[in-house]
């Protein structure tokens, strides 16, 4: 039996390394040497390409290398009786809050106007601190996490979720409530999943919906948004700023308009990359789980979509 890793264009060496120290006996094929197919029973994936897996009829796990499955579950090729498990793990989290908290902070404090006053010699002492209350779209994992600590650190905080929560600890909307949403907070933080339902959420119509000079920050997936309707809602005032982590088409073409916008701050897919060290024990878990016919951790729900 064997465990093949399909990520293609992504150094799979440090997840091996982690993998074998782990488990020994773990038989590693990396793609596109995958010289035994049948032998195949875990894959590992991250931008697979499509159909691979009709290769192996012995397959019994697929992980996915990341917190997101969309890569996996819009492979119509994705046998449906095969269990899929996604990473959440510590480190994950970790990264993700501290660098929502930095988009939070640097537009709360205003650190960008900061940087252009010191580059044109300004000293303007006036209006320093931007009254902020942050609202959260997802409250998985990594978006409780981000409530929990910038709450711990005195902001005001309201969740976003398409389904229905009781007994959560802040302030939640679900998708019926998306206008009462956007009317309480003028920082918009995108952390959902993307599924058929929240791709292209973060349009015009939403952002016409946001208190005037509304920040955005996306660290989920470019597919959230449409980014000609970015461009057009910060021209029109809805949005004053956005920061992105994220982009429909990744690298970001040369040519894109992003690039030399002033008013969008840029990063290239960073805010948290998983860490094969952290990660790598609950794919090696799941490996044993499935062998031993044990509950899997961090199984995703094929119908939600995460
Ligand atoms: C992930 C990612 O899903 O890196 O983990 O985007």
């Amino acid at each position: 039996m064997s465990l093949a890793i399909i990520c293609p264009g992504k150094n799979a060496n440090p997840w091996i390394e982690v993998l074998k120290n782990l488990d020994p006996d773990l038989k590693i094929q990396v793609y596109p040497e995958i010289n035994d197919p049948d032998l195949v029973e875990f894959v590992m994936l991250w931008n697979h390409p499509k159909n691979i897996l009709n290769s192996f009829p012995n397959l019994k796990l697929i992980s996915s290398m990341g917190a997101g499955v969309d890569h996996i579950l819009t492979d119509n090729s994705v046998p449906d009786n095969i269990p899929i498990v996604r990473i959440v793990d510590e480190k994950l989290t970790f990264s993700m809050t501290n660098f929502v908290i930095m988009g939070v902070l640097n537009f709360h404090r205003q650190l960008t106007r900061y940087q252009e006053d010191q580059r044109n010699r300004i000293w303007d002492m006036s209006n320093p601190e931007i009254d902020i209350k942050v609202g959260v779209m997802g409250v998985g994992a990594l978006g409780s996490d981000v409530l929990e600590k910038l709450s711990f650190m005195g902001f005001d905080v309201v969740g976003f979720g398409f389904s229905e929560k009781t007994d959560f600890p802040y302030p939640y909307f679900s998708k019926e409530k998306l206008e009462d949403f956007l009317n309480e907070v003028n920082v918009l933080v995108c952390l959902l999943p993307l599924t058929p339902d929240t791709e292209d959420i973060l349009n015009l119509d939403l952002f016409s919906k946001c208190q005037p000079g509304t920040y955005l920050i996306n660290v989920a997936r470019g597919k959230h948004l449409v980014e000609e309707d970015l461009v057009i809602a910060l021209g029109k005032g809805f949005l004053s700023g956005a920061l992105l982590d994220v982009y429909r088409k990744e690298p970001l073409p040369k040519d894109h308009p992003f690039w030399s916008d002033k008013r969008i701050q840029m990063t290239p897919h960073i805010a948290s990359v998983t860490n094969p060290k952290a990660a790598a024990p609950q794919v090696v878990d799941n490996i044993h789980r499935i062998r031993s016919n044990q509950p899997l951790h961090n199984l995703v729900n094929r119908e939600r979509g995460y």
